[in-house]
């Protein structure tokens, strides 16, 4: 089957399991994507990574453009060959990083002014345009549209025009947008008003048959932008089903940034399909585990001698391996591997949780799934 063929293998109420294929092999959904920020899944190796089956993996085009630059990633082959990494990876257009630097940047319907502060204060300007560029020459397989993503809360008004411009850049990437090998994403905005994110999806749908009719690949997908910005955990809900149902079904769709347990196994229900976050590895290298009883503080002096490993149910390598009170003992004393297994241990619980949604996808038994979970005792904690 041909490059970004996404096949509907089964569906389970609104949810799907699917495979999408990509010129670094295929991919298999619902699923997580570990977060590598600087080429890097932090603590990680390559080999972790593939023990771990982490099917893609994410980087961000803002940060590998402050450092090291495209220049040298375009040197060492492209930003697979730069970190030895040969399966499927996607870049985050670095809009959404923009918005950390805040009064930084200046937004027009241009372009993104910015200072990189965050690295030597250097000065520049993006538009849709010179982010494709960037993208296509870091050559991930999967690049995102840039986009403006507003937080909350904010005024309707406010909220209407960071959406529209929003489309207006992805136009401009879906024309911009020519390499063969690497797919374009367009991103959902529309903050909490479904009509605003309805409306985002009709013209996104707009640029993609615009864009094919004039003999660009159009979009090869849909993030969902826009959400856990700040609002409050159920917010989110009040409008996902339906800018799901809304959103084309022949293409997966990635909410983006959210990697909270429960909210991945809601999300699923009403038909998203991939998902990444910094969560698994921040909080492990914070001390934080993830477990089928909900999070446990690694810091914790109830851990001292518990010699059982973190997660009972768990099939990771650092549970067949070592201990809570090993572990425990890593976390106390700042040592660096605590936080690797950590992160190990975390990315591998979410992973499985969605290797497990898929498969009771397949089953036809996505509810039963769904219910098992809302009843653990881990549901309430994430
Ligand atoms: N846009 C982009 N990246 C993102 C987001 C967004 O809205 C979010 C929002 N949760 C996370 N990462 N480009
Ligand atoms: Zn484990």
């Amino acid at each position: 089957m041909s490059l970004f063929t996404f096949d509907i293998h089964a569906q389970s109420g609104s949810a799907r399991a699917a495979s999408y294929i990509t010129a670094h092999g295929s991919f298999q959904t619902p699923m997580f994507m570990p977060v590598g920020t600087h080429a890097t899944v932090k603590g990680l190796t390559v080999e972790h990574l593939h023990q771990l089956k982490a099917q893609v993996v994410l980087a961000n085009t803002y940060h590998l453009y402050m450092r090291p630059g495209v220049e040298v990633i375009e040197a060492a082959g492209g930003v697979h060959k730069f970190m030895n990494y040969d399966g499927p990876m996607l870049t985050d257009s670095g809009g959404f990083q923009l918005f950390s630097l805040d009064k930084m940047m200046k937004i027009s319907s241009e372009g993104v002014r910015f200072h990189a502060y965050d690295y030597d204060g250097s000065k520049h300007f993006w538009t849709p345009e010179t982010n494709m560029d960037i993208q296509q020459r870091i050559g991930a397989d999967i690049c995102m549209q840039l986009d403006q993503c507003i937080g909350y809360p904010a005024e309707k008004s406010q909220v209407a025009a960071s959406t529209k411009l929003s489309w207006e850049w992805a136009r401009r990437c879906a024309y911009a947008h020519t390499r063969p090998d690497q797919a374009l994403f367009g991103i959902v905005q529309g903050g909490m008003h479904r009509d605003l994110r309805l409306e985002s999806i009709k013209q996104l749908v707009d640029v993609h048959n615009d864009a094919r009719r004039d003999g660009f690949a159009g979009f090869g997908g849909f993030g969902i932008g826009g959400y856990s910005v700040g609002e409050p955990h159920d917010v989110m809900f009040q409008t996902l089903g339906d800018v799901c149902a809304a959103m084309p079904a022949d293409k997966p769709r990635y909410l983006m940034g959210v990697g909270n347990p429960t909210t991945l196994v809601r999300a699923v229900r009403v038909g998203v399909d991939m998902f990444d976050c910094v969560l698994p590895t921040r909080t492990g290298r914070m001390g934080t585990a993830f477990s089928s009883t909900g999070r446990m503080n690694m810091r914790n002096a109830c851990y001292t001698r518990d010699f059982s490993p973190l997660d009972a149910t768990c099939s990771c390598w650092v549970c067949q391996n070592h201990t809570r009170a090993y572990i425990r003992h890593l976390v106390k004393q700042g040592e660096m591997l605590g936080g690797i297994l950590l992160s190990m241990h975390n990315i591998h619980f979410l992973i499985n949780l969605m290797a497990r949604a898929r498969e009771a996808i397949c089953a036809d038994a996505y509810e039963d799934f769904y219910e098992e979970w809302m009843h653990s005792p881990a549901a309430n904690d994430y």
